[in-house]
Order: structure tokens, then sequence, then C-alpha cells
């Protein structure tokens, strides 16, 4: 499917401003030829060989060199988006690249949205949909994790996995409409049952894909953590400890922390984003009570919780409680805090720690890590449900094949199953992009950035 064959696009390809060197992409069937119209080499970038590299020089239009450059050939269908490529590497400096924009534009070029790059490799059939996501993924990646999930997104463990499952649905369809065809014979080829059985094998590989949600979303965007307790019992001081710096004000007296504190830490290879709450506790004072208030909502955002306690003082029951009614159990790690001033916690902890001499931590860090993703493990090349859209479009598709199944147990024609089923059908196909909207293109590679 060559869809853009004539429209050339250009665009800068490395970040904009100084460096060793800046590539400048162009992209579309003919675009060597514009190519040649401002290069100056040994030989036409359009007689050129496929993956070939080429010196010369750019010239502007009264033939005066803008630059030295090296010229990199593609053709298609052997490049980044399925079309002849051009990508000219030129000395890093703005000036430069906005000169041979220039010129690449008056030769015939124009300038390339957000993503054109990666969305014309999707239209022209190099990548899925779901693949294409990825790469902006791999791009905004922060972490190990996250850049481990993008890689195999790319790879295509989600996009196998989801033609699999469209693969079912095709034949469960094929069947109901073979019967259909023999419908007013008043023969029955496949009992229901056999439907059924075959739509909740379906369903439940679906639910296996949702399931990854929790793990996929956390290895992309982080996990939230809010540090909960009473007043002074160390919660600043346990983050400061975290971050190796003094970020947040520590002192003797309660109520310091007034508002959040947001703080992100790595720890191997996974993102932590830690909130420091203000304590919670009845009080007078405006401030600290807004303060209590914002603490509520990080506790609500969080995907748990450090519960910390002073060991001086022992297990304070009532902010425990109080969590309880925000937040499930599993997902509290009560921590014995000061644990330098005893001689052991008084009450059993998850862990006993010391923010001021950094005892426990290394446990501490083990049960944040554990809670949030030992009980999930994936191997490299599991599908992992990681965006949004994917997950709604997969719950789509389940819910209508449980209207089928509802359709079917009402004893309604093999017509109206076979409507559900093309729903769940089309669902997956939004996911990998077997059809699509120019809403929803437009809403995916905006989030690029140029040049990609
Ligand atoms: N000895 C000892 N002192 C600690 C420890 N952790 C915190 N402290 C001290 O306890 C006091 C309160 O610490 P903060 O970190 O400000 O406590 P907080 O929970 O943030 O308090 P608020 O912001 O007021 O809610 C300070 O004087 C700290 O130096 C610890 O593990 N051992
Ligand atoms: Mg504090």
């Amino acid at each position: 499917m060559q869809v853009f064959s004539e429209d050339i696009i250009a665009a800068l390809a490395t970040p904009p401003g100084e460096g060793a060197i800046s590539v400048i992409r162009l992209s579309g069937n003919g675009c060597a030829e514009i190519a040649d119209k401002i290069f100056a080499g040994r030989v036409l970038l359009s007689d050129a060989a496929a993956n070939t590299i080429h010196y010369g020089k750019i010239l502007d239009r009264n033939n005066k060199t803008i630059d030295d450059v090296l010229v990199s050939v593609f053709r298609e269908p052997h490049s980044y988006t399925g079309e002849d490529s051009v990508e000219i590497s030129v000395h890093g400096n703005p000036l430069i690249v906005e000169k041979i924009l220039a010129e690449l534009v008056s030769a015939g070029a124009r300038l390339a949205e957000p993503g054109e790059f990666t969305k014309r490799a999707f239209l022209n059939g190099r990548i899925d949909l779901a693949q294409a996501e990825a790469v902006a993924e791999i791009i905004s990646a922060r972490t190990e994790a996250s850049l481990r999930g993008a890689r195999n997104q790319l790879n295509g463990a989600l996009s196998k996995k989801v033609n699999s499952l469209r693969e079912s649905l095709i034949d469960i369809l094929s069947l109901e409409e073979l019967e259909l065809d023999f419908a007013e014979e008043d023969l029955e080829f496949i009992p229901d049952e056999k439907i059924v059985s075959k739509l909740n094998s379906v369903i439940s590989d679906i639910d296996a894909l949702l399931e990854t949600y929790d793990f996929g979303r956390i290895i992309r965007d982080g996990i939230n953590v809010a540090i909960v307790g009473k007043p002074n019992v160390g919660k600043s001081s346990l983050l400061n400890y975290l971050l190796k710096e003094s970020r947040a004000i520590v002192s003797e007296t309660p109520g310091t922390t007034r508002d959040v504190i947001r703080e992100e830490i790595k720890i191997d290879g996974y993102l932590f984003r830690l909130f420091d709450t203000a304590g919670i506790r009845e009080t007078a004072d405006d401030i600290e009570k807004e303060g209590v208030l914002r603490s509520r909502e990080a506790i609500e955002q969080s995907d748990f919780v450090i519960f910390l306690n002073d060991s001086q003082l022992g297990f304070d029951k009532d902010v425990y409680e109080s969590l309880l009614e925000i937040k499930e159990k599993d997902k509290i790690i009560i921590v014995s805090n000061k644990i330098d001033l005893v001689e052991r916690s008084p009450f059993l902890a998850d862990v006993n720690i010391s923010a001021k001499t950094g005892k426990g931590i290394k446990e501490l860090f083990q049960t944040m890590k554990s809670r949030a993703i030992d009980s999930k493990s994936y191997t490299e090349k599991t599908a992992i449900v990681s965006n949004i859209r994917h997950f709604n479009a997969l719950k789509n598709s389940k819910e209508a094949l449980e209207s089928a199944k509802k359709t079917i147990s009402k004893g309604f024609s093999q017509e109206f199953v076979a409507l559900d089923i093309r729903a769940s059908l089309e669902a997956l196909n939004e996911i990998i992009g077997i059809v699509t909207t120019d809403d929803m293109l437009n809403n995916i590679f905006d989030k690029f950035c140029i040049g990609k």
C-alpha cells in the first residue's frame, strides 16, 4: 500500500539545538530527486543504490555551500516509513538545519507533522498501530522497565496475542455463518454449547491480558507511593534518606510538612514516585487542614502506602484504621521508624527502619519492590497491556462476547450472535489499527515529536 507516493515530507530528526551532527529526514517516493536539487556529490542520489551513504555539499539557490554533509539513501520498502527515504547528516547547527529545510521546501518537500514518519510506517503496513505507539514509548521511556515493556510491544508481543484472539473470533464467526447458510433447512451443525465454550476460551484469554494492565501501567508510568503517618514520625526524614538529599524540611515540630512533596526514585530499574504527606491528625490550623486533605488525595492516588510509625510511641492504631478506609490491607506497608532509639520495635512491623541511620532501608526497598511487582512476573515475550486505549478496547471486546453469550442463551437467531462477535472483533481491530478513524490517528500521532 503506497499511500503517499508523491507527498514528500521533511523534518529535523535529532533534538533541536547545537550538537555534533543534526539529521534531516526526507520521506516519500521521489524524495531523492528533491534532495538532488540541492545536493552536489559524486553521484545523483536518485541513482544511488539502496542503503548507501554519500558525501557531498548542500547548495543554496545561489549555488553557495550551506554545509558539507553525508546523505543516507533508503529505498522502499526497506526504510522506516516503507517509502523512499533520505537522511542528511549535517553539522549540528540550528541555522544550517533551518536553511536546508527551507531549501528542501522550495525544492518541493513540505515540513512533516509530529509523528508523521511513524504514521506513514503504519499506513504503509510496516508496523501496526500498537507497534507505532510503542515507538513513542521507547522514546519517552525513563526506566529500564518501561523501556523493556515498550520494546516488547514494538517487537509485536501484544500484536501477536491480539491477532491470535482475532483468528479465534473469525473461526467462530465462520461457524456461525455456515450455520446461517443452512438455517432455512433447519439444520443445526454446531451445538450452542460448543460456541459458548469457544467464546469462553477467548474471554478467558482477554481476561488474562486485562490482568496484565496493572503491571503494564506500573512499568510504563511508575509506582505511586504515599508516605503516611502521624506528625513527627519521620516521613520527611525517610523521603530525604531515600533521595539522598535534604529535599523536605525535617524538624522536631509536629506539623512541619504542610503540602504534599513529590519526588521520584528508581529502584532496580523501576520508577517509584514518592509522596511525602502532611501528618494525618485533627487540627485547627487551616493550612495544616488543607495539608491533611491533600494527604488524603495522595493516598487515594497511590499504588501503595508506607505507613510510618514511631517505634518509641508504638503502633498507631487510629491512623491505621483511617487508612484502612481508603486502602486495602495488602497495599499498606507497616514500618516501624526510629529503630535506633529503641532496643526493638514494640510491635510487629513489615520493616523496621531508621530514617536517621539508614538501618533497614534496603529491606524497605525489597518490600516496596515486591509489593509493586514481584507478584506479577512476566517473561520478555508475554503480551502486556500498558496503554489505556488498548485496555479499553479489550474491555469492549470482552463485553461484546459476554453479550454474544447472552444472545445465545436467550435463544436468538445466529445473526444476532454474529453481530456481537463482530463487534468484539472490531474492538480488537482498533488495537492494532485494522480500522482507524482520523481522530484516533491524530490522537496517537500528535503525541509524537516532529521528525519521528
Ligand atoms: N533518632 C531518630 N530520629 C528521627 C528518625 N526519623 C526522624 N527523626 C527525627 O524526628 C523528627 C521529625 O522528623 P520529620 O521527618 O520532620 O517527621 P515528619 O513525619 O515529616 O513530620 P511532619 O512533617 O511534622 O508530619 C526530626 O527531629 C527527625 O530528626 C530516626 O529514624 N531516628
Ligand atoms: Mg514532614
